[in-house]
This record gives structure tokens, C-alpha cells and sequence, in this order.
């Protein structure tokens, strides 16, 4: 896919400026003030996660309680400036544009087009998007609906950015339909929490609150990257850090914002003087962190061994978990060479961080895609579980598991039944509630639904937000199979690469984003969301919308079931969409722990759902909490072979790229780019900023890409890294997370050449 980007690339190893100091404040003021609208965006900014304002789209970190006057962070204040553009996508802009001149532009061009104002529709053969009402797009859907011998043939996908009334109707909807075909974002993300944490500790979500992280003594980062990607959490780190909590960072780049934050609010923050984040920094091979988990154990049983009884908490472990003697004779077996061999560090670094460990009476665990999106990802989570029962840091204060969450209402899109694997307790009492029989057999996942496209089982595509052709592993092999539709259809708010890359027919419908007055009824409406931390709130925004065509999701959601589903429903749709308190009330009935949804959300900080293991009534099977045991995974690289993980850079949401810029990293003005350790780059012959086409290998496939620019990293030997989604053509699409499926972003086997 064609991405053209700037002429320069600046490296700026030399100073190290703390993460978030005044280049970040400076950094907010220039992303919001620099572009036509800019009044219109300072007054939105300043209800960003107010109580009556609305969430931010950005990542899922909760809110304190106490909020400050302006409780955002650089990135947020970049998401919301993107969405509250004056530009705008409209019929005029498509009759300039045909899809053949559209499709050479980049991601980044596409998405700075400003935000689509109208429906749209591409007819068979034709290269043009042309204006349509709602009614007649509503219609041509469901004609084509109406034509598949299946509703499975259909494909429903969802972003995490969806609201939990639009989510609901839209499961609803489907499964109406027929189908449990509702593929997410998640599937790409948490997915491999979601399976991993059921098993072990009977809840998919986690287990802290931001009060604990007042409370820690010990925080691990496993696989995250808080200064680009949730940086209002460095204020929580650096907190803790100030209260004598200490920090363990695992990761195979040394990211600045793991090493040192200055808050932008604070004095010695606008000086530049930051607060030194990780007491140890454990820098791993890609793809080690179920050897180093095992090290870090290993090393906690020998001290246990040492001074027995005095380091386990054995009444947790008696009380409430099942399987640690299996799990302890397992680890015994496991040698300390093979753990070193595989995790790139030395068992000294290991028995440190045991140190930590066992020094702190309360230790936290964050993770995020640096430990989900790996072959090994479900051990990988498993794996930290197992760390953190040793010694009960489940159920009790200033500790637990903390899964952190990417998309703003991901966790929530998930609560409200966007899944499709659901329980079916959820849809009984769904079926129950409505009147009707919901199909049992499940659906397809994100690749599932990605090979159903391309081997012709599906024929139809509808996406409730999200850039499914970018974010999806294969981009050739993706693109080929969602060309191959009879019809797609985006529900959107911005321009991106899946309104450009379509099947035979398809469909724009532009929706109201999260900064916009939402009337329905007469009267303004507000929605909800759920944080990482399982806060479920309202959220509202106060924006005239960006064109008087668009409708809130909700809207479009009914206005289509009402359509398609025709004569075969007796849900209110229309009703429904005119008052969100009504979809609630039926949240209540349906989705535990909403039962009085519509009085607890409006209380000013909304509530919590809190699951039985943040109490330590863990509701698996046995009731108890599992030690799980996991094989070492042994990663062997051939002569000439590097472990490519993708990451995000500080200047992107995911597929929407604000800038080529990559500050924290030191990158100026590209973004296809592969950092490589020094020493590997002169081995392989190769200069910095050297033109290289990279080649990926799976079991005897080979996929490439060309003109990157090599560039020397910290980062260990034989890995590599690049941006998600210019690799993502590398990323085979039989390449999945055992059991989760979620794409191995974070370990693809490459190999390197100079490009000719
Ligand atoms: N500004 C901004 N905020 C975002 C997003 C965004 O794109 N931009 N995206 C949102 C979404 S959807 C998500 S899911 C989150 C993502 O948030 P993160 O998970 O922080 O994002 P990534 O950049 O994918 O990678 C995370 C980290 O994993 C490390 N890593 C890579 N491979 C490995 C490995 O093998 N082991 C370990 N231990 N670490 C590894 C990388 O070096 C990187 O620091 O952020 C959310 N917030
Ligand atoms: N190589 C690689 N690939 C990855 C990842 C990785 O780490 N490496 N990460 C994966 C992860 S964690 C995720 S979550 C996925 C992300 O996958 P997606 O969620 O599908 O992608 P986004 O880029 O977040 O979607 C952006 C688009 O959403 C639309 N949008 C924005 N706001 C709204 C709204 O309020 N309503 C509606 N209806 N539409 C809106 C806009 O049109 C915008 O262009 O990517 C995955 N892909
Ligand atoms: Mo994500």
C-alpha cells in the first residue's frame, strides 16, 4: 500500500529530556492552536474528562476523582483536536477524489481530510462515491442482506471507541439478524487477557482500582509503553515513585517514558527535571517474557527455600488457589540456562527483580500488547498471574492484576456483548428480555473473519468504527479479501484506508464523534463508557456536530435494524434511539452488575463493576484461583534472522497518524523506519538511515516490504522493531496467539536486505 511520507530524518540520541516536561505543554498548545478552529478546540479540551464533559477518546486510564481543571494529557488533546477539525469530507471533496485517486494517497493524507459530513454510497463498477439519504442507504443494506443464503455470510465489526447504548443495540441487532459473527478490535488486543484470566482467576478484566496505586509498593510494566500510550498514568507512576514504591520496567526498548517523566503541571517538570521511574530496567529478547516470569519465580522459590516460610504467602496460597505444587515441581525442572538463553538477560537481573518482589507487601502488574500479541500470549498472561498468586497480590489493597486497556470503551464494547464467543447465560437473558432466540453457534473473530472474506464465505463487511484494512495482519492478503465483498460499509467519523479499499458495493455513513451534542427527542443525550479499571460513566459532549447530516451511532444503528430487520422484530428501535435511557433500562435487565444503571451512572463519578476475584471469591470452576503451568517457548533464529515486534509511535491513535515525528525515540520525518542494535546493523554491513526491504518467514511463506530506513536502537541483539501498520504487510495472517488468535504483531521472523 502506498505511503509517501516526508524528506528528513533527524536522530537525537544526545540529550535525554525527561518524558511529558515542556515539550509536551508546548506540544498540547501546538496541535490545538496551529489550525483554523482553534477556539472551538480550547473550549473542548477543557471538558475532557470533566464530570459532565465528555471521555476521552484516546486510551482507557480512568480518572481520579479529583480532577484538575485541565485533566488531559498531550496525546488526548491531539485525539480531540483531530476529531474537532474544521475540515470537512464532503460530496464535493468525493467528486474530485475517484477511489483510483484516492487509493494512492496515505494513511496519514486520508486522514487529515477532516470529517465526513455526509452518506455515501459506491455503486457496482463505478469508481466514485456519490451522495444518498439515510433511507436509501438503510434500504440498499438490507437488500443486500436480505440476498445471503446465511446471516452468517455477514460480518459485523466493532472499534473500541463505540459507546456501551450503541454497542448493545448493535449486538442486539445482529444477533436479531441471526448471527454471532461481531469480530472487535479486541480481537487484536486484549483478547489473549481475555482468554488468559477466566481460566485463573474466573474474571476477564482486572482487579485493581487507581486508589491501589497510592497503595503499592511494587508496580511491574510488562510489554507497555505509558508515555505514548496512556500518559495521564505516569502521573499515578510517578506518584507512587515519590511514596518510596518501586518501579520494574520489562521491555525490550528502553522507552524514555518507563525512565523518566516530568509532569507538565509542576515546576520542576516546565524545568525539565524529571523523576527517575524504573529501580530496574529488565531488558529482554522480543518475545522472552515467559522465560523471564519463570526466572523472576525461580528465583522467589529459592529464597522461599532459604528462609522457608517467610517468603510465599502460604494461607493465600493454601486458602485460595489450587495447583501449586504441580506448578512448583514444573519450574524446578526448568533450567536457569534455558531461561537465560531465552530471555536475553542474566539470572542476576532476574533475581533482582524477585527482590522487589518479595520486598514489597503489595505489588501491582500492568501489561499491555507487549505481552498479548505474541504466539505465547495466553502463557504470558498466565505466567504473570502465577507471579502475583505466590505471594496473594490478588484481593487485597494497593495490589493486583491490571490489564491496560488500549481503545476508551473496549472493556465496555465487551461487557454490552460485543464477542462472539458469547456466554450463554448473556444471551438467554437477552433472548428473554426482547422476545426472541438468539443463535447459539458461534461467530468469527477478526483473522477468522478475515479468511471467511477471502475463501468467499462471507460477502458482506459492517464496521461500527475502526480502520479494519490497516489495523488487520496481511495487508495484501486483507485488503484482497474485503475487495472481494458484495458490500461494505463503514460507520465513521474520519476518512481512512477502509473507506478506500472496498468491496463491489460501499457505503459511508458518518456518525457524531464523542465531542458532539447528541440530540435525540428533543432533548440532549449522553452516553456511557467503562475505563480499564471497570468505572462505568457518562459521557457528553457539548460540540454543535460537524455536519447536519451525521447521526449518533445509536441512530444509525435502529434506523438500520428497523430497515433490515423488517416485519422480524419487535424491539422499539426508533423509541430506543430517542431516549438512551430506555436503551438502559434494558441494559439492566440484561448485563449483570448494571442493575440500577440508570441512577448509578449519574452519580458524578458513575460506579464500579467489581468482580469476585478483586474480593478473592474467584468464580472458576473450583472457586479457587489456578497456578497454571506453561512450557518454556523455545525461539530459534536462523543465521541472518531478527525478531520483529511493531509498536506504536508517541504521534499516532493506532492507524491514524498525526505526524512522522517520533519525539520520545528520537525520529523526525519518517515512520518506515526499523531500529536495530548497533552492533547487528555493522555485523550486517549496514549504515544509519540505509535504505532495507525487509522479508518475513513463516512456515515457507515469504512477505515483503520495501524502503525502510535502518536506524540504530537500544534495543538487545537480533530484535527489531517497526511501526504499526507500515509492517502489518508482514504480519501472516496464520500467524495467531495459541487459543486467543490474536495476530502476533509483537513476534514476526524477519530477515534484512539493502534495498536495490
Ligand atoms: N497515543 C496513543 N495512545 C494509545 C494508542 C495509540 O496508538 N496512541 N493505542 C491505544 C490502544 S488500542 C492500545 S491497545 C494501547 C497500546 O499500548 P501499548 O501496549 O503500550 O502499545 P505498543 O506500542 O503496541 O507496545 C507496547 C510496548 O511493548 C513493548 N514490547 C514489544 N515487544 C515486546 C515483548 O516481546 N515483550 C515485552 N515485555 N514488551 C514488548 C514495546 O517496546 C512497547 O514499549 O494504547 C492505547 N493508547
Ligand atoms: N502491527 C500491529 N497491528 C496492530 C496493533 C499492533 O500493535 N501492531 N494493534 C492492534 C490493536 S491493539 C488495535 S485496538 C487495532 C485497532 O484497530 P481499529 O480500532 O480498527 O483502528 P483505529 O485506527 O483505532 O480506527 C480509527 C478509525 O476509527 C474511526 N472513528 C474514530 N472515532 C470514532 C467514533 O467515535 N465512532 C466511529 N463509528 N468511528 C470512529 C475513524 O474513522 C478512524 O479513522 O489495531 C491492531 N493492529
Ligand atoms: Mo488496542
Amino acid at each position: 500500500m502506498h505511503d509517501p511520507e516526508g524528506k528528513r530524518s533527524e536522530q537525537r540520541p544526545g540529550r535525554e529530556r525527561p518524558v511529558a516536561g515542556l515539550t509536551a505543554l508546548g506540544e498540547t498548545a501546538r496541535h490545538t492552536l496551529r489550525v483554523p478552529g482553534a477556539l472551538r478546540r480550547v473550549r473542548t479540551l477543557l471538558q475532557l474528562n470533566q464530570v459532565r464533559g465528555f471521555d476521552c477518546p484516546g486510551c482507557a486510564w480512568p480518572d481520579p476523582e479529583e480532577r484538575s481543571r485541565a485533566e488531559f494529557c498531550e496525546n488526548g488533546a491531539k485525539h480531540v483536536a483531530h476529531e474537532a477539525t474544521p475540515r470537512r469530507v464532503t460530496r464535493k471533496f468525493f467528486s474530485r477524489w475517484p477511489l483510483s485517486k484516492l487509493k494512492d494517497q496515505s494513511d496519514h493524507w486520508l486522514e487529515q481530510q477532516g470529517r465526513l459530513a455526509e452518506p455515501m454510497l459506491k455503486r457496482r463498477g463505478s469508481d466514485r462515491y456519490e451522495p444518498v439519504s439515510w433511507e436509501d442507504a438503510f434500504q440498499h443494506i438490507a437488500g443486500v442482506l436480505r440476498q445471503l443464503d446465511s446471516p452468517n455470510e455477514a460480518l459485523f465489526y466493532t472499534s473500541g471507541r463505540t459507546s456501551n447504548e450503541a454497542a448493545f443495540l448493535y449486538q442486539l441487532f445482529v444477533r436479531q439478524f441471526g448471527t454471532n459473527n461481531l469480530p472487535d478490535c479486541s480481537n487484536m488486543c486484549h483478547e489473549s487477557t481475555s482468554t488468559a484470566l477466566p481460566e485463573v482467576v474466573g474474571t476477564g478484566k482486572g482487579t485493581v482500582g487507581l486508589a491501589d496505586f497510592d497503595r503499592a509498593d511494587a508496580i511491574f510494566l510488562i510489554g507497555q509503553n505509558p508515555g505514548s500510550n496512556h500518559p495521564r498514568m505516569l502521573t499515578s507512576l510517578q506518584s507512587a515513585k515519590r511514596r518510596g514504591c518501586r518501579i520494574v520496567s520489562i521491555n525490550p526498548l528502553r522507552e524514555r517514558g518507563l525512565v523518566s517523566f516530568a509532569h507538565p503541571k509542576e515546576l520542576r517538570g516546565l524545568l525539565g527535571k524529571g523523576t527517575l521511574i524504573s529501580d530496574l530496567f529488565l531488558q529482554l529478547r522480543v518475545g522472552g517474557d515467559v522465560a523471564v516470569l519463570k526466572g523472576i519465580m525461580k528465583a522467589v522459590l529459592e529464597a522461599e527455600e532459604r528462609a522457608p516460610g517467610s517468603v510465599l504467602d502460604g494461607s493465600f496460597i493454601r486458602e485460595y488457589t489450587t495447583g501449586f505444587e504441580a506448578f512448583r515441581k514444573a519450574l524446578q525442572t526448568v533450567r536457569w540456562e534455558d531461561v537465560e538463553a531465552q530471555s536475553g538477560l542474566l539470572r542476576g537481573e532476574m533475581r533482582q527483580a524477585a527482590e522487589i518482589y518479595v520486598g514489597a507487601e503489595r505489588v501491582i502488574a500492568c501489561w499491555a500488547m507487549g505481552i498479548t500479541q505474541h504466539k505465547h500470549a495466553v502463557s504470558n498472561v498466565q505466567e504473570i498471574v502465577n507471579l502475583m498468586l505466590l505471594r496473594g497480590n490478588i484481593g487485597k489493597e494497593g495490589a493486583g492484576l491490571c490489564p491496560v486497556r488500549g481503545h476508551s470503551n473496549v472493556q465496555g464494547d465487551r461487557t454490552m456483548g460485543i464477542c462472539e464467543k458469547p456466554p450463554s447465560e448473556f444471551l438467554e437473558r437477552l433472548g428473554k428480555e426482547f422476545g426472541f432466540e438468539p443463535p447459539q453457534e458461534h461467530g468469527l473473530n477478526t483473522v477468522g473473519a478475515i479468511r471467511a472474506l477471502a475463501e468467499g464465505q462471507a460477502k458482506v463487511f459492517i464496521a461500527l468504527g475502526g480502520n479494519f484494512v490497516a489495523a488487520t495482519p496481511d495487508t495484501h492478503y486483507t485488503a484482497n479479501a474485503v475487495r472481494s465483498c458484495r458490500l461494505t460499509v463503514q460507520i465513521s467519523t474520519m476518512l481512512n484506508r477502509s473507506h478506500v479499499v472496498v468491496g463491489e458495493e460501499a457505503l459511508i455513513l458518518p456518525c457524531l464523534g464523542r465531542t458532539e451534542r447528541d440530540m435525540q427527542g428533543g432533548r440532549p443525550q449522553f452516553v456511557t463508557v467503562e475505563n480499564s479499571m471497570c468505572v462505568v460513566h457518562r459521557s457528553q459532549g457539548h460540540l454543535a456536530p460537524a455536519s447536519k447530516h451525521l447521526r449518533s451511532e445509536p441512530a444509525i444503528i435502529a434506523g438500520l435494524a428497523e430497515t433490515v430487520l423488517k416485519g422480524r422484530t419487535k424491539v422499539p428501535w426508533k423509541a430506543l434511539a430517542r431516549d438512551y435511557d430506555r436503551i438502559r433500562e434494558h441494559i439492566a435487565h440484561v448485563v449483570r452488575g448494571f442493575e440500577n444503571f440508570n441512577r448509578a451512572v449519574r452519580a458524578p463519578h458513575g460506579f464500579v463493576l467489581q468482580s469476585g476475584a478483586c474480593s478473592r471469591a474467584f468464580e472458576t470452576a473450583s472457586g479457587r484461583a489456578h497456578f497454571s503451568v506453561h512450557p518454556l517457548p523455545r525461539q530459534t533464529l536462523e543465521p541472518g534472522q531478527y525478531l520483529m515486534t511493531t509498536i506504536r509511535s508517541h504521534d499516532q491513535f493506532n492507524t491514524t497518524i498525526y505526524s512522522f515525528d517520533d519525539r520520545y525515540r528520537g525520529v523526525r520525518g519518517h515512520r518506515r523506519v526499523v531500529f536495530l542494535h548497533p552492533t547487528d546493523m555493522a555485523e550486517a554491513g549496514l549504515e544509519e538511515n540505509q535504505l532495507v526491504d525487509l522479508a518475513s518467514h513463516f512456515q515457507g511463506e515469504i512477505r515483503t516490504v520495501a524502503g525502510f530506513r535502518a536506524i540504530p536502537f537500544d534495543l538487545p541483539r537480533r530484535c527489531a522493531a517497526t511501526y504499526f501498520p507500515e509492517a502489518n504487510p508482514l504480519v501472516p495472517i496464520g500467524s495467531i496467539a495459541d487459543r486467543s488468535h490474536t495476530p502476533t504483531y509483537k513476534s514476526i521472523v524477519i530477515t534484512i536486505s539493502p534495498s536495490s
